[in-house]
């Protein structure tokens, strides 16, 4: 029988979805057997966090929304962090649940799995929450959440459909799925043009490029070699432009001497970036731009944060990009502006504190063929990997800083393994973070994933306990007994292994990416003692 929540399934397939994260239940059954009808592949997470931090992983690398299936209730509040996590990003997540039946909707009748309210609950960290009450409507929600995943109707972000039980069992009465083309907003033509006069007259222009710009690192290069201009990467953007490129600086804006190029600039043109300060957290008064500040985004509201831009031009990087690029003339200004870019990186001083983990970097950087893909955990090596550790594509760095949560890091790379099987993929957590979602283990096993996890193990949580210290407050809450991640990995049918040396680090990490399962390396602070 083709019932509607069939339907729902063969409109995702329809779509393009060829895989979905989840942990089934009753409430969902009927997506399931549209999963047995459409030939969509099902991975099985042993958490919805860990579900939906896999398509969170699968979207940020495929470029395509990444699905995850859960039931009403626990299953909508478990995947409430990963939903946290893409809307900050603006990643494409579409979350399909089911809800209790449309007649015990929010009247409070304790029936297994309700929410007081639960599209309320999800509407606060996604793009649009849908609810199926029609059973003709499937195409038209599925649609509308395509449209929002994508950010054809605003900037794209995740998205809840919710299927009442009662009507996922109705027969679909509705029309197959439609075609529908993509529609994205046409930059204004005003602003497009006053950006090129600004640009075209400036002297020393600067671009920095974000995580909304990834895909357009081709044009934004062109741009940058026409202008004569330093093209800085925030930490969303690594791999948008490979870090080879003379005019590039990837992802280390914040530190002094790269920061002069961007203060010092006449024109800075800023492309689908929230100048978060997380990119620059090492400066105290980042963004003190002198020169004119042109914004180009999908979002309308982040054109005046944190600093005020005297041109907005909405719409896609890529196409924005292209337009500029055509508009101005060649400024012969390239080779100045490389000379300038290789003094800024050249004249970089870590801090003590991102040094110190440099080693590990290192013998991980060593380790990694080029077209790598890293996932990476707020862990103390991982902050200072997000500035040292470079990738040469887009969509290759998944450190989702900005809304910080720890434990995304074995998930997202496991969905970045689905997105890209033939690529090497690493995850690197803290001892803290890594037990947030560590029962991945077990997905990423029975996918036979040749994954290395590299477990920064510090005994706790250690940013936390220096950052204790540096306030004068004694440590409290930061210590952890000794876990033994050897053992544990062993038991998920993984392999765990303890190098004494950052060589045998470097050497488990290339065993790892040969090997028939995920291994688990465990790196302490004698490992890397032991250089
Ligand atoms: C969900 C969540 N809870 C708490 C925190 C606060 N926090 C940030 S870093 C950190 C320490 C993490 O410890 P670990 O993963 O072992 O990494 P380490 O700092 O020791 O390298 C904590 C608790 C957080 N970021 N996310
Ligand atoms: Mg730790």
């Amino acid at each position: 029988m083709r019932t509607c929540g069939v339907a729902v399934v063969e409109s995702l397939a329809a779509r393009g979805v060829r895989v979905v994260f989840g942990i089934p239940g009753v409430h969902t059954l009927e997506l399931y057997r549209g999963l047995e009808q459409t030939g969509i592949r099902h991975v099985t997470a042993r958490h919805e966090q860990g579900a939906g931090f896999m398509a969170d992983g699968y979207a940020r690398v495929s470029g395509e929304p990444g699905v995850a299936f859960v039931i009403s209730g626990p299953g909508v509040t478990n995947i409430l962090t990963p939903l946290g996590q893409a809307r900050h990003d603006s990643s494409p997540l579409l979350v399909v649940s089911g809800a209790v039946d449309r007649a015990h909707a929010g009247r409070r009748l304790g029936v297994i799995h309700d929410l007081p309210d639960q599209a309320a609950v999800t509407a606060t960290v996604t793009r649009r929450t849908l609810t199926l009450h029609d059973p003709a409507g499937v195409d038209e929600i599925v649609g509308e959440a395509w449209d929002a995943l994508r950010g054809t109707v605003g900037p794209p972000g995740p998205v809840h459909i919710q299927i009442p039980l009662d009507v996922s069992r109705l027969p679909f009465g509705g029309a197959a799925p439609l075609e529908r083309t993509v529609v994205r907003p046409i930059p204004d033509a005003v602003s497009l043009s006053r950006a090129m006069e600004l640009l075209t007259a400036a002297r020393s222009p600067a671009i920095i490029l974000g995580g909304g710009a990834r895909d357009a690192g081709d044009s934004a290069a062109r741009l940058a070699e026409k202008l004569g201009a330093p093209l800085g990467l925030t930490i969303n953007a690594k791999g948008a432009v490979p870090p080879a490129h003379p005019l590039v600086v990837p992802s280390r804006m914040g530190f002094a001497p790269v920061d002069q190029l961007f203060l010092g600039a006449d024109v800075v043109l800023a492309v689908g970036t929230q100048l978060s300060d997380l990119d620059w957290w090492m400066l105290e008064r980042p963004f003190g731009f002198s020169g004119t500040v042109i914004r180009v985004d999908l979002d309308a509201e982040a054109f005046d944060v944190p600093v005020p831009c005297s041109v907005a031009v909405q719409g896609d990087a890529h196409e924005v990009l292209d337009a500029l690029v055509v508009g101005v003339p060649a400024s012969g200004r390239e080779a100045d502006a490389a000379n300038r870019v290789r003094e800024a990186l050249a004249a970089i001083v870590w801090p003590h504190d991102l040094a110190l983990h440099m080693p590990l970097v290192r013998a991980i950087d060593e380790a990694l063929p080029s077209d790598r893909i890293v996932a990476v955990d707020s862990t103390q090596p991982g902050y200072a990997a997000n500035h040292a550790l470079d990738v040469d594509q887009p969509r290759s760095w998944l450190m989702p800083i900005g809304y910080g949560t720890l434990g995304c890091a074995l998930p997202m790379a496991i969905g970045a393994s689905v997105a890209a099987p033939d690529r090497p993929v690493i995850a690197l957590a803290g001892d803290g973070g890594i037990l947030f979602t560590i029962q991945e283990l077990a997905t990423a096993c029975d996918l036979g994933l040749p994954l290395p996890i590299v477990v920064w193990n510090n005994k706790g949580y250690g940013e936390i306990r220096d950052a204790m210290a540096l306030d004068h407050i004694s440590p409290i809450g930061t210590d952890a007994t000794a876990t033994d991640f050897v053992r544990i990995a062993e038991g998920f049918g993984c392999h765990g292994v303890r190098p004494s040396s950052l060589d045998e680090v470097s050497a488990a990490i290339t065993e790892a990416l040969r090997a028939d399962r995920p291994t688990v390396i465990e790196v302490t602070p004698e490992t890397v003692a032991h250089g």
